[in-house]
């Protein structure tokens, strides 16, 4: 008990130590504009994957390098660089690694992209509202394959394409061409669709999805269900220890 007490005591000393000195740094932002504002202001919109941490950094600035995934303006390759001041104090972004971003940037006088917390750059689960906003991408390139388990390889896309079949299908006539995968996939590329239209007509027929997918539509699935069931083991591996702490502070 008496432990639990320092400890509490110990927080409260910390945060009071703390926090005038974070306030007296402290970025202070207006509230950026709604996403389609926020288009029109910035010189680049993109969603993508930080690749690269802080390559080519100064003190004051760090540099992360995006695979880019779907574009909304300003960017037309795969690869790009953002930069951001060092810490969040000076308005910088905490951008870490592997983690999918939706970027708002603007062109510094170098001419290359930053960007900082007070706009609405944000991590890209978090970005629902502003990729609905924004629309339709001017660009995509192929997706970065995680370990998330995204719909990322072409296996992937022709299931889904596979499972959609009839409702992408629009015209009824057993094949699906660009615009209706699109309209399953909307961040589907031609290059992708290239891939899977073997015979290269335009179209996609069932057959072609399902070679694809090697005739028996295999893996995907179970490697998702595998994935669930480390996330679900790993979660209460961490409530066992986090009770194994708490019972040890309070028999002291
Ligand atoms: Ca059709
Ligand atoms: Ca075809």
């Amino acid at each position: 008990m008496k432990t639990q007490l320092y400890s509490i005591f110990f927080v409260v000393i910390a945060s009071a130590i703390l926090c005038p000195l974070d306030n007296g740094h402290a970025c202070s932002c207006i509230e950026p504009p709604p996403p389609l504002e926020a288009l029109a202001q910035s010189d680049a919109v993109f969603s993508g994957k930080v690749t690269v941490i802080g390559q080519n950094s100064d003190d004051f600035s760090i540099r992360f390098q995006f695979a880019v995934v779907d574009v909304w303006k300003g960017v037309t390759t795969a690869e790009t660089q953002v930069i951001t001041a060092t810490n969040s104090a000076a308005c910088g972004f905490e951008f870490q690694a592997d983690e999918r971003y939706l970027v708002y940037a603007y062109q510094d006088e170098n001419g290359e992209l930053n960007t900082n917390i007070c706009t609405r750059t944000r991590l890209l689960e978090y970005a629902e509202d502003d990729i609905a906003a924004l629309g339709q991408p001017i660009l995509s390139f192929n997706v970065p394959p995680d370990d998330e388990g995204e719909s990322t390889t072409t296996e992937d896309i022709a299931n889904m394409l596979l499972d959609n079949f009839d409702d992408s299908d629009s015209n009824g006539d057993d094949m699906l061409d660009y615009a209706e995968s699109q309209s399953t996939i909307p961040g589907l590329t031609q290059e992708q669709f290239d891939v899977i239209d073997t015979d290269a007509n335009g179209y996609l027929s069932k057959d072609e999805l399902q070679d694809v997918l090697g005739g028996n539509g295999c893996c995907k699935q179970t490697s998702g269900v595998k994935d669930n069931v480390k996330r679900f083991i790993g979660d209460w591996l961490l409530v066992g220890l986090s009770l194994m702490v708490l019972s040890s502070i309070t028999r002291k």
